[in-house]
């Protein structure tokens, strides 16, 4: 019997899924998800996501790197705030990183109950794609979206993997966020950047000056890296199962 692939556009509704027996792929493509792949391209050794600044600030003195974003911004005294093109700096590589952000590791702290967290974005679409279908497990895709409510970027990754996915995988057919999110997708991909122009978190990142960072995150396939949580960090998991 096939799997399932299912699409959970917000936290607020995630309790309507159960991902105990499930691989939840947590996605928050501006930028937290892809940020965290472009970590593990460029050599970090493990991220672990936090839900609160404070919490956060303490693992300095453990010798992490520490990284918060709130409002789009790099919240004060922190090493690093949130772009992808700060962790493709030397200094990260073999670091440990501690990491808040508004959505994204709010999203992870929801979803641990679940067989397996994994982190997507476009970044590693492709790799993810055929790292799922050698799974054999049922499929969430949950949007961290902003706040608790929807937003496009994240329902139209979610769509990505929908459509890359459905050979192989069945739908639930109780629920249509799986085919919405995929007939979005189907609409967005040849332009993703133009179908995202109007949409909240780009005007409220270009409203901070950066659109280079929203311009790379919809790149498709620029790493082969499959973040996952082993216990309470994120690592590649792509490099631990090729060992
Ligand atoms: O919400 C989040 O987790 C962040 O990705 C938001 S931002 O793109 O860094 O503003």
């Amino acid at each position: 019997m096939k799997k399932t692939i299912d699409v959970c556009l917000s936290p607020s509704l995630y309790y309507l899924y159960d991902g105990s027996d499930s691989i939840v792929v947590v996605i928050d493509v501006l930028r937290a998800t892809s940020s965290m792949c472009v970590a593990f391209h460029n050599g970090v050794k493990s991220i672990v996501p936090i839900a609160s600044v404070e919490e956060c600030r303490k693992y300095q003195e453990r010798g992490y790197l520490i990284a918060a974003e709130r409002k789009g911004e790099m919240v004060d005294g922190f090493d690093m705030g949130n772009s992808p093109f700060s962790y493709m700096k030397d200094n990260v590589k073999e670091r440990d990183i501690a990491l808040t952000t508004t959505n994204g590791t709010q999203a992870i702290e929801m979803a641990k109950g679940a067989y397996q967290i994994v982190i997507g974005s476009f970044l590693n679409l492709d790799t993810l794609v055929s790292w799922l279908k050698n799974q054999n497990r049922n499929i969430i895709c949950m949007c961290a979206g902003w706040k608790n409510a929807v937003n496009l970027e994240d329902t139209l990754f979610a769509g990505a993997l929908v459509k890359n996915l459905l050979s192989d995988f069945e739908l639930n057919s109780h629920r249509d966020a799986a085919l919405t999110s995929m007939h979005l997708y189907d609409l967005a991909k040849n332009d993703l950047y133009g179908f995202l122009e109007q949409s909240s978190h780009t005007k409220r990142l270009e409203k901070l000056n950066i659109k280079d960072d929203v311009v790379y995150c919809l790149t498709p396939n620029q790493t082969d890296v499959v973040p996952g949580m082993v216990g309470s960090s994120i690592v590649n998991l792509n490099v631990l199962q090729s060992i």
